[in-house]
């Protein structure tokens, strides 16, 4: 049988994979918290623990035949490089603009700047609009920005909204919704096909179950 690699967004997708994962002996048989590479409980799959940003590249290159990894990496990334079969209905949430309360209503000639993690994703969304934007790009903690001056607007993930609310900011805009999806290298799945089709199968069956 030929070696599977599964890479897996370490956080809080990881801690939401777990359970499914586990259903299909597909957890990891070592500690997750030191070892970046581990064997999982099914021989002959093993586990990369990576940050998500980098899932998309280890599976494109091949270093890595599948993956999971949230909507919002593989919009900002381009992702026409993976085949992605599975939506897994997991650590949901959805891509916002949002500005101060206080900010609001905001003066339309002036030219906005938008802080964000997402700078592909935000000048998409504000061309679509017709609306040429400055932004900024930061790497994190995006809710400091408007009340700093910093930018008049954020793009960032919201699930139950209370980072927001906790920061005196409104959602003004979703631009879309998020999940996190299976990924798999296009190379593998032809080389692989009756093994990756199967784990597929098996995936699939246990996402659903825990929904
Ligand atoms: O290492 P890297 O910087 O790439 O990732 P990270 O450290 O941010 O990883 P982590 O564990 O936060 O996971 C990120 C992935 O989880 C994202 O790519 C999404 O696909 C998914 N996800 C789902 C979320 C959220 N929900 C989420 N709520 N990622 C981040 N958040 C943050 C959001 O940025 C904001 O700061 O949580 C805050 C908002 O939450 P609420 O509940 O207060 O609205
Ligand atoms: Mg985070």
């Amino acid at each position: 049988m030929t070696a599977l690699t599964l890479a897996l967004s370490k956080g809080r997708i990881l801690e939401e994979s777990l359970p499914f994962l586990a259903r299909i002996g597909l957890d990891p048989a070592g500690d997750i918290d030191r070892l970046l590479r581990v064997p999982s409980r099914t021989p002959g799959v093993s586990l990369l623990i990576i940050r998500p940003t980098d899932v998309p590249t280890y599976v494109e290159y091949g270093a890595a035949d599948l993956g999971i990894v949230g909507k919002d990496v593989l919009m900002e990334n381009g992702s026409a490089e993976l085949y992605e079969p599975l939506d897994l209905d997991i650590a949901k949430c959805r891509l916002s603009v949002a500005a101060r309360k206080d900010a609001l209503p905001r003066d339309p000639r002036r030219r906005l700047r938008v802080a964000t993690k997402y700078p592909e994703i935000t000048r998409r969304h504000f061309a679509d609009k017709g609306e040429q934007v400055e932004i900024i790009k930061l790497y994190g903690s995006m809710e400091l920005a408007p009340l700093v001056g910093l930018a008049d607007v954020i793009v960032d993930l919201v699930a139950t909204g209370s980072t927001l609310r906790a920061n005196g900011l409104v959602e003004t805009e979703i631009i879309c919704q998020v999940s996190s999806r299976l990924v798999v290298n296009k190379a593998a799945l032809k080389t692989k096909n009756g093994q990756i089709t199967t784990l597929l199968e098996q995936i699939r069956r246990a996402s659903q179950q825990g929904r």
